[in-house]
């Protein structure tokens, strides 16, 4: 360690409890050589969701392979992509992908978060089990309702994990004249090695990737910055314990009590920039930006938040139509000309398509995310969409959950008296829709990571023959006890002439 623990006693503690989470909660890696038997697992995608799930699964005696459509340089998914000018705004304990990842610090940058997908990617042989530039565009099932991946050269699975991320390419929207600008326009994941020493930037869009290139202006000393947002997003405070607080509104919707945390926001943390906080949505109905320092830089003078809509460009600059607090984008404002160097296109990214799935996954009303805990299409419980079917959140992102979803798979594809029919699924779903009658959003197009571990809880609890998993899937330790009693099922099945593993694809539980 090249730090005294005696100077940095907290991130000590940091480092010494992330070693213990990780000797008691990872299961070991597979011994090389070994022969790893069914239920076998496919995983698409090798991003931080893909390389966690696939560690899981074979660490828990789960053979799997891992189809990327990237070459190997894109290990780690968006985090491989996006530019150095890239890092993490929530603090990295909400960001423990898997019990392994050691994280050094509280706000890791791009270079250390895949350096830490690479490293558990190698520590549990995943290496001579991932296939790069293998785009997956069909999956579909043999009549032993085995799973194929396109045809069948690359085998037959039992299991699905799709882990294909919510952010692809990037999105350059056409923007009427953009071509008579004559500065230079770059998407906001490509900054690194860009210069704005001096210059005045424009920065298109209003995310969370606006505020990464507002930050990006500012370590290069850009002279002034510009953020034209056509709508307004909440911006919560860059501390970990406020953002936990927050992530525990089980309800995962706006209640009557939401006034209190929007109003603490904006008297201590907007203050004098009040007119920035929304006033048309409350803070529970879509994903905060999370950080600090941008009312500072605003208040400093450095950079402007302007609400608007963009008319037009000419050869310096952006025609804007400013629009006051509460007006409607497209409705009426005041048109200024905002001069500027180069613009940053800070529209965010194309979600990347599911439609690999077989078509029934997408039956309406249950087409993504209104899935079985938002992740399982209800016609298949074989398949788990680990994390690329949220839309808005609050909490945690590449956390517990996708361990939690993932040993899911694992109890369901083990145990049949586990495995959800269809029918239940859908009740499931509309049950939440029920309880959640009142939100302003869909039922899960937003949720809390509190909402989240209740839906888990829930699942558990519901069935008791899942009772037994509790632990495992939970925490991914006691699985000795479940199995024993599903191989004893097994044999009693065995003689009713009922054989485990002839379609894992279709549930018979509720
Ligand atoms: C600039 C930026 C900054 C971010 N910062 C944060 C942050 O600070 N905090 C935070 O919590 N989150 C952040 N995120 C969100 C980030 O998306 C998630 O945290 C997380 O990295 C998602 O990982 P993933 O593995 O689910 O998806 P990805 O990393 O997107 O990986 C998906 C992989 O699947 C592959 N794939 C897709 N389709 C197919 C197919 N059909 N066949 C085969 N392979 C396929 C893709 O090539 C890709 O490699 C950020 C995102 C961006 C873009
Ligand atoms: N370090 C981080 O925490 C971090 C950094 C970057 C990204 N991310 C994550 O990555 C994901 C994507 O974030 P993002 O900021 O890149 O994208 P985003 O959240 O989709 O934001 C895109 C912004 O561009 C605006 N926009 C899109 N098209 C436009 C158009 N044609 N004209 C004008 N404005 C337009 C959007 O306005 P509307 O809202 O009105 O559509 C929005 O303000 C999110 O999940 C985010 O949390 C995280
Ligand atoms: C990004 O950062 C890494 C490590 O800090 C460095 O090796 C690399 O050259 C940087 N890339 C660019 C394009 O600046
Ligand atoms: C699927 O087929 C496409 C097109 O033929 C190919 O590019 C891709 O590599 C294939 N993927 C797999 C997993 O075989
Ligand atoms: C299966 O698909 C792969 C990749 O698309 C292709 O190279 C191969 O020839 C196909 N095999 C069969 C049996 O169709
Ligand atoms: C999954 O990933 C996204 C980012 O791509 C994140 O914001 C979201 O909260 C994550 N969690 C779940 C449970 O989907
Ligand atoms: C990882 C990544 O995307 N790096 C890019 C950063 O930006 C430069 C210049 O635009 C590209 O050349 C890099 O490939």
């Amino acid at each position: 360690m090249d730090f005294n623990p005696l100077l940095h006693p907290f991130q000590f503690l940091y480092l010494a409890i992330q070693w213990l989470l990780s000797k008691l909660l990872s299961p070991d890696p597979p011994t090389p050589g070994v022969k790893l038997g069914r239920p076998k697992i496919a995983v698409i995608g090798a991003g931080l969701t893909g390389v966690s799930a696939a560690a899981h699964c074979i660490g828990h005696g789960f053979d799997v392979e891992i189809f990327e459509a990237g070459p190997r340089e894109e290990l780690g998914g968006i985090w491989s992509r996006v530019n150095n000018t890239s890092g993490l705004q929530i603090h990295s304990v909400m960001y423990r992908f898997h019990p392994s990842v050691q994280w050094k610090g509280g706000y890791p940058n791009r270079q250390q978060i895949v350096s830490q997908i690479t490293e558990l990617w190698k520590k549990y042989g995943l290496e001579e089990r991932t296939k790069f530039n293998t785009k997956v565009e069909k999956v579909y099932k043999d009549e032993k309702g085995r799973w194929i991946i396109n045809n069948t050269s690359e085998g037959r699975f039992d299991g699905i994990i799709a882990a294909v991320g919510t952010c692809g390419d990037a999105k350059m929207p056409k923007m009427d004249g953009m071509d008579k600008f004559k500065g230079e326009v770059y998407h906001s994941s490509k900054l690194t090695g860009k210069k704005a020493r001096g210059r005045n930037m424009i920065i298109i869009g209003g995310g969370a990737s606006a505020v990464e290139a507002l930050e990006f202006a500012a370590h290069e000393e850009a002279s002034k910055t510009y953020i034209l947002a056509r709508s307004d997003k909440w911006i919560i405070p860059r501390n970990p314990i406020i953002n936990v607080i927050l992530s525990f509104n089980i309800l995962g919707q706006e209640t009557i009590f939401s006034w209190i945390p929007e109003m603490l926001l904006r008297k201590f943390f907007y203050r004098d920039l009040e007119d920035l906080a929304p006033t048309d949505h409350g803070l529970f109905t879509g994903t905060p930006m999370v950080n600090s320092d941008v009312m500072d830089k605003i208040r400093e003078g450095k950079a402007e938040w302007l609400r608007g809509d963009i008319k037009g460009f000419t050869e310096e600059g952006v025609i804007f139509n400013k629009r006051a607090k509460g007006v409607k984008a497209g409705g009426p404002g005041e048109e200024v000309v905002i001069k500027g160097d180069m613009i940053v296109m800070a529209t965010g990214f194309d979600r990347p398509t599911l439609d690999f799935l077989p078509e029934d996954s997408f039956t309406k009303p249950y087409e993504p995310p209104n899935w079985y805990l938002q992740t399982f299409p209800p016609q298949h419980p074989s398949v788990c969409c680990n994390n690329c079917t949220y839309v808005n959140a609050i909490g945690s992102v590449g956390n517990w959950h996708i361990g939690i979803y993932t040993r899911i798979l694992l109890m369901f594809l083990s145990d049949p008296l586990t495995r959800p029919r269809t029918f239940w699924m859908e009740r499931w779903i509309d049950m939440t829709r029920v309880l959640k009658h009142f939100a302003p959003t869909g039922a899960f197009d937003f949720f809390t990571y509190l909402e989240l571990i209740w839906w888990f809880t829930f699942c558990i609890a519901f069935n008791p023959f899942r009772w037994k998993w509790a632990l495992f899937v939970f925490f991914g330790i006691g699985q000795g006890l479940p199995r024993r009693i599903v191989d004893a099922e097994d044999r009693l099945r065995h003689q009713i002439g009922y054989k485990n593993g002839e379609n894992y694809d279709v549930g018979g539980s509720f």
